[in-house]
């Protein structure tokens, strides 16, 4: 019963830190913590459509984030 619990407590864990979103200029699979991160990778105008891409980047929700 205890090592159950521990078990699906260290799977949570290993859940939250791979759903962390990079925070470095790596670009991931995720979007980019903010445009500096966008930009710093190379990344601007992202489409919505892009894997990058996050409501977050794009303040006037035109679908393109970290307008250049
Ligand atoms: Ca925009």
């Amino acid at each position: 019963m205890i090592y159950r619990a521990l078990l699906v407590a260290s799977a949570a864990g290993a859940i939250a830190l791979g759903a962390a979103a990079p925070v470095g200029a790596q670009p991931g699979s995720t979007p980019f913590v903010n445009c500096s991160a966008a930009r710093a990778a190379g990344y601007e105008d992202i489409p919505s459509s892009s894997q990058y891409y996050g409501p977050h980047l794009d303040r006037d929700n035109d679908g393109i984030g970290c307008e250049s």
